[in-house]
């Protein structure tokens, strides 16, 4: 459990400002992407609407996230003066959860693989993401050093693999996309791996000297700064290659 009375006013009310910040980008992106979905080819849909579907989920989450800071502390005293309620952080992991291999599963869908190959690659990442977002959770929430780094290890194992799976396997895939949208699946892929690699950085920030409400600080705007990079840059940035592609195929 996060000790809340280690953050000083102006720390607070940055953490609540970044999660305020982050529902609006997601509720705006899921607005403009489910608004949009017309302008792409039909079949392209489905990976415009998923997209879609990801930042709503997301917006979800950081509105209870929004709720659950505040419930979490009373500042009437102009003091962080905790209510003993604690700040649920299995919000951000069930989005995770829900989020990740989604995300994995647009990335396949963009490129139209044959159907054997999308349903292959969506169960094997998608299965690899569920396992790593598991496995990160409880060290997230331990107060101890060596099970915050036992539980970091044991969930690189998928992440890895999800990296590798991305970089090797997805290559062959890239070289057979239209020349209009190579440049832009590949953007899609690194996008993806550096986005990705936030995480397991930002939840080694506690175990690196970064201690009290500065690390409260550098977890939650961490992981708010790479979830909009990762769910809404990303949609958007998915939503162009189906645009391209689209018009790639009506001029054939
Ligand atoms: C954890 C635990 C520590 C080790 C690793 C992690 C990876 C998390 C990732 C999360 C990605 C989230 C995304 C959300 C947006 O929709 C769980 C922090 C490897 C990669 C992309």
């Amino acid at each position: 459990m996060l000790n809340m009375e280690t953050l000083s006013l102006e720390q607070y009310s940055f953490i609540a400002n970044s999660f305020s910040f982050g529902l609006a980008v997601m509720a705006s992106t899921t607005l403009f992407l489910w608004l949009m979905r017309s302008s792409v080819a039909p079949g392209y849909r489905m990976a415009v609407t998923i997209t879609g579907l990801v930042t709503a989920i997301a917006a979800y989450h950081y509105l209870q996230i929004m709720l659950s800071w505040d419930k979490a502390v009373d500042v009437t005293t102009g003091q962080v003066v905790a209510t003993g309620e604690p700040f649920n952080q299995a919000y951000r992991y069930v989005d995770w959860l829900l989020t990740v291999p989604l995300l994995l599963v647009e990335l396949i869908l963009v490129m139209k693989l044959s159907q054997q190959e999308t349903i292959s690659k969506s169960l094997k990442l998608g299965g690899a993401a569920a396992l790593m977002i598991i496995l990160g959770y409880p060290g997230e929430v331990a107060d101890s050093a060596g099970t915050r780094t036992l539980f970091w290890v044991l969930s690189m194992i998928p992440f890895l693999y999800i990296l590798y799976s991305l970089v090797v396997g997805l290559k062959d895939s890239i070289s057979k996309q239209p020349a209009a949208v190579k440049g832009l699946i590949h953007t899609a892929t690194y996008l993806v791996i550096v986005s990705w690699l936030f995480y397991p950085i930002v939840y080694l920030f506690p175990l690196i000297g970064i201690t009290g409400g500065s690390a409260i600080v550098a977890v939650e705007v961490g992981y708010t700064v790479a979830d909009i990079v990762a769910k809404a840059v990303f949609g958007l940035v998915i939503f162009t290659i189906a645009v391209r592609k689209s018009e790639a195929e009506a001029s054939k």
